[in-house]
């Protein structure tokens, strides 16, 4: 199915359109525009129901080729780049992470300049902060000192955008997501993932150890906050962007022993331990919030959900769940 580029709405093509981002961006992104304006990639074949409620490819991000393939057969305008290996999960294999996050950005990058797109948005993340950051309302333009490859991936990333835009004139547009929060899909291998799983826990046993010590705050955000700032973001005038690097975007900060006072307040009986590991000192190395005053001066970023509405929608999705001990679609 060819798209001819001239036409108005946009073709969206979005990469680990499967991951915990990509699974809300998709259905968000196909709501507005339309099932078929939006083609939802991942290194996986298509398997489940999402993937195939409109176009879906196959598609390894390293696989420049492939990927310069579905941007001239569709007519692609605007790309969602989210295929990354998050802070954890690259600590395990370095080199590999740094090459998958690295060589898939500018991949994408080349593919906006050569093929002319309209707009590309890349997810940075509050992982390129380190312990010469404030702790406390990290300023936008911060010393960035990561300890992390997943964080020196995102800085190093940002600087190749600002290069892409500078020079190229590609106008891709980039947040520094804190911890996200959702129902819909699991986080995948990240040192916030705790705040996910232990819902999951929760409602399924009662119970949760946690990996990070009950005092670690972190930022965090809810996922509906994160999708409306990416849309919001994207649908700035370019104008108003005055930020080189990705914009810091704040919510909420909690740590563990917080989040669990919440959600005894729904669930009285459930109990939290702690077994602290590695990724203790990843969460150290990262501010406990953000100062994001550009966002809001530059785009009018406001967030809607702090710990109260973000547990009660968490509990509100993820009850009925668990009650019909439907446990397989939620794993
Ligand atoms: C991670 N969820 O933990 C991601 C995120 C700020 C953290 O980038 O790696």
């Amino acid at each position: 199915m060819k798209h001819d580029k001239k036409q108005l709405s946009p073709v969206i093509l979005v990469t680990g359109a499967r991951g915990q981002i990509g699974t809300e961006l998709v259905a968000a992104l196909r709501n507005i525009y339309g099932r078929e304006q939006v083609i939802a990639t991942d290194l996986h074949d298509a398997t489940t129901i999402v993937d195939l409620e409109g176009p879906y490819h196959q598609l390894n991000v390293l696989d420049k080729d492939e990927l310069e393939n579905l941007v001239a057969t569709y007519g692609v305008t605007q790309i969602y780049h989210l295929a990354a290996t998050l802070s954890a999960k690259g600590e395990e294999t370095p080199l590999k992470a740094w090459h998958l996050n690295m060589q898939s950005l500018l991949n994408i990058l080349e593919a906006a300049k050569d093929h002319k797109l309209d707009k590309v948005f890349w997810p940075s993340s509050i992982a390129v902060f380190g312990p010469s950051t404030a702790r406390k309302i990290s300023p936008q333009n911060a010393l960035l000192d990561p300890q992390t490859v997943y964080g020196i991936s995102k800085e190093a990333g940002e600087q190749w955008c600002a290069y892409y835009r500078e020079h190229y004139g590609v106008d891709v547009r980039s947040l520094r997501y804190p911890g996200l929060i959702s129902y819909s899909a699991p986080a995948g291998g990240g040192t916030t993932d705790y705040a996910v799983a232990v819902f999951h826990e929760a409602l399924k046993n009662g119970r949760y150890e946690c990996y990070l010590s009950p005092n670690t705050a972190l930022p965090m955000m809810y996922m509906d906050d994160a999708v409306r700032a990416t849309l919001q973001l994207m649908n700035a005038r370019v104008e108003a962007l005055k930020e080189r690097g990705a914009y810091n975007i704040g919510a909420l900060s909690f740590t563990p022993a917080e989040l669990a006072t919440e959600l005894n307040k729904h669930l009285p009986d459930f109990t939290i331990s702690y077994s602290i590991d590695k990724r203790q000192s990843i969460a150290n190395s990262w501010p406990a919030s953000v100062d994001d005053a550009e966002a809001r001066r530059d785009w009018n970023w406001h967030p809607e959900y702090d710990l109260v509405a973000m547990t009660a929608d968490m509990l509100d999705h993820l009850t009925p769940v668990y009650k019909n001990n439907n446990i397989a679609t939620v794993s």
